[in-house]
């Protein structure tokens, strides 16, 4: 079969514009740079360990995905639900988790939260509000629509952000959750993480629409496409859509469009990443973008950039040093947790 290469144009995407609800200060600006800095940095420390051979498993990255994860988990209240996937460390750091938590569980230690049975950020944070993510792509959205009902069951007033793959959101269990989530208009919001590859697949090869968005029509909710690389664009979207759901009216699609600037995981080269792809990116990347505009604003100066800068690579390297001396499991504990008394 000859493989699709131009995606049909479809004239149905509900797109629609993002409104500015933004209502930051310049506080908050600071504080999404340095988080998206954290993000960077403990990025870059859980590739250097990979490369020690410290790591169990694979070593993935957000690297490109910061202003999304970030920005994204901004909107939430704390009495909300986070469903991250696995390129969204950014909003691990935003709900409040620390460095160390998720440091010890990406070395897989007895202390973490999963007692090192499992790594990455495939944990679960009861006071956080953090469901981890699940390796079965889409399998979250179920579950993470079934956290949204059981919350308006419980009045809590809360709302579930979740986030899928370009690749996972083919999966069937992702037109499920989010076909219950539309029809009982539950407390959800959606973002589809459009970083233009699954593994090595590319997304001409995933869908034949124009865009994932335009998936939104078909279950009747709103669809909008941001610009993943920048922060403040996530934000008022998934602002927008996070006070939209609270308010009853139902889930929202967010397509945000990425690039996925290292392979799959640290063990792929991507090789197949056309020429000059990555180099095109490299000029969008979200952090400098972020900086450039809030030194212009004048709420950055270069020196509270070296101040942030030496401040998150001291919490990074403190989580490192922590991490790396934390004890590992017992063999026998690995069965802990998995059979009823
Ligand atoms: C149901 C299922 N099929 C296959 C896999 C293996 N797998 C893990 S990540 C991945 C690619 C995901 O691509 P995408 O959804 O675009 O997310 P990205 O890694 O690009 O952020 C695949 C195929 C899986 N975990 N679950
Ligand atoms: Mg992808």
């Amino acid at each position: 079969m000859a493989e699709p290469k131009q995606k049909s144009k479809s004239k149905k995407t509900p797109k629609k514009q993002v409104e500015k609800v933004r209502n930051l200060t310049s506080e908050d600006y600071v504080r999404l740079y340095r988080l998206m800095r954290l993000t960077r940095e403990f990025d870059q420390g859980i590739i250097r360990l990979y490369r020690q051979s410290k790591m169990i498993g694979g070593a993935y990255s957000g690297w490109g995905n910061e202003a999304t994860a970030v920005g994204s988990a901004y909107a939430l209240e704390p009495q909300d639900y986070l469903y991250p996937m696995h390129r969204d460390i950014g909003a691990h750091f935003t709900r409040g988790q620390s460095a160390k938590v998720l440091m010890l569980n990406h070395l897989a230690r007895a202390d973490s939260p999963t007692r090192g049975v499992d790594g990455t950020g495939h944990y679960y944070d009861k006071k956080l509000r953090i469901v981890g993510n699940i390796s079965h792509l889409a399998a979250m959205i179920p579950q993470a629509a079934g956290t949204a009902l059981a919350a308006v069951k419980k009045k809590e007033n809360a709302v579930v952000l979740n986030y899928i793959g370009d690749g996972g959101m083919n999966v069937g269990e992702y037109y499920e959750g989010m076909n219950l989530a539309a029809v009982w208009k539950l407390p959800f919001v959606l973002i589809i993480e459009n970083n233009q590859y699954a593994y090595s697949t590319p997304t001409h090869l995933q869908y034949a629409c124009e865009s994932p968005v335009d998936r939104a029509v078909g279950y009747g909710i709103p669809g909008v496409k941001i610009d993943g690389t920048k922060i403040l664009e996530v934000y008022d979207a998934c602002k927008e859509a996070v006070d939209r759901a609270r308010a009853g009216k139902g889930p929202t699609l967010i397509e945000s469009v990425t690039m996925r600037m290292r392979g799959h995981a640290e063990h792929d080269g991507h090789e197949y990443y056309p020429k000059g792809l990555l180099e095109k990116w490299q000029a969008k990347d979200p952090i400098d973008q972020f900086e450039k505009y809030l030194v212009e604003k004048k709420i950055l100066t270069h020196k509270l950039i070296e101040k942030i800068s030496t401040d998150v690579k001291y919490e990074i390297e403190e989580a490192v040093e922590f991490a790396d001396k934390s004890p590992w499991p017992n063999g026998a504990d690995a069965e802990l947790g998995v059979y009823a008394e």
